[in-house]
């Protein structure tokens, strides 16, 4: 038996990268189908590899230190937000996106791609998240300015980006990785260059990118008790417990403690109306949850 990682998957067969650095494809034992589980990329796996042209078997999936419903991948371990000067950004998308990667233990980092266009997103940036422990990094990728810092952070991490369409994600990875995946720049898009139509792992110069298929959001199971909502704002801590209202979900509850910080600068506004628009939305589905 082997060990390795699952870097593809389609139509049943699966490419697993073992530990010898070689490529094998395998099948998946009947047992997983029984126990509805789908073998993933990103899956750390055990395997027997096949005979001649005979394809092996993946005989065991490891516990997964992270899950994505869609796209199916496993094993994230960091989130590159991407944002840009242009499109203009979708802020409350990041701040579900950062929730998710809370909630499955993935580290994160927010990119400020285009800053060869401007400021006025790095600037937002850093008021909103300066103090919600989200590193934010200023890069080109166009330019290729600010990649190493970013480089620095993906060392040893399963890296995934995610943002919305056009922020640049495909051109930082072609960038980082020396890839040639199509970017959305109509005019020069050229014959023959690769568009990602499967979720697949790439491993490059010591990085190690999950390169998903044309999507920008990451979704993530969020029914959760709206109580807990305030967990995933790192900001908040220091706040928590001196609300008059205990519990207090910081929505207009008076004597609120964090109403109170933002009324003294020391959070930022805009992030915590974004709160207050998930917390509506998180005790909606917490309200539908058993329809
Ligand atoms: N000015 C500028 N344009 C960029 C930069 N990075 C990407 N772009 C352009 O933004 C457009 C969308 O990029 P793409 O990588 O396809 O975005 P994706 O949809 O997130 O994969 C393309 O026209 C890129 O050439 C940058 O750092 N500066
Ligand atoms: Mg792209
Ligand atoms: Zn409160």
């Amino acid at each position: 038996m082997m060990k390795g990682q699952i870097i593809e998957g389609r139509g049943g067969l699966y490419t697993v990268r073992g530990e010898d650095k070689a490529d094998y494809v395998l099948r998946a034992k009947k047992k997983f189908r029984r126990q509805h589980i789908k073998p993933l990329v990103g899956d750390l796996v055990d395997f027997t590899p096949g005979e001649g042209e005979e394809h092996g078997w993946v005989e065991d999936i490891l516990p997964r230190q992270s899950e994505c419903l869609r796209p199916p991948v496993a094993n994230i371990t960091l989130l590159a937000l991407v944002v840009a000067y242009a499109p203009a950004p979708d802020w409350l998308l990041i701040d579900k996106l950062l929730m998710g990667a809370k909630m499955q233990n993935m580290k994160t980092v927010l990119i400020c791609n285009k800053s060869d266009l401007g400021e006025d997103t790095i600037d937002e940036a850093l008021r909103d998240y300066a103090h919600a422990q989200v590193p934010v990094l200023r890069v080109s990728a166009e330019r290729g300015e600010g990649l190493e810092a970013l480089k620095e952070m993906m060392r040893g991490e399963t890296t995934c980006f995610a943002g919305q369409s056009g922020v640049g994600k495909s051109t930082l990875l072609n960038a980082l990785l020396h890839l040639d995946l199509e970017t959305g720049d109509i005019s020069r898009i050229e014959r023959g260059k690769h568009t990602t139509r499967h979720a697949s792992l790439i491993e490059r110069d010591g990085l190690r990118v999950m390169d998903t298929p044309g999507f920008s959001l990451l979704e993530f199971e969020q029914v959760m008790d709206p109580a807990d909502l305030a967990d995933y704002y790192p900001e908040f801590t220091t706040y928590l417990g001196q609300c008059r209202f205990q519990p207090c979900y910081h929505g207009n509850e008076p004597g609120c403690a964090i109403t109170q910080a933002v009324a003294d600068g020391k959070l930022s506004h805009a992030r915590v109306e974004r709160y207050r628009l998930l917390l509506e939305k998180t005790r909606q589905l917490w309200r539908e949850r058993y329809d």
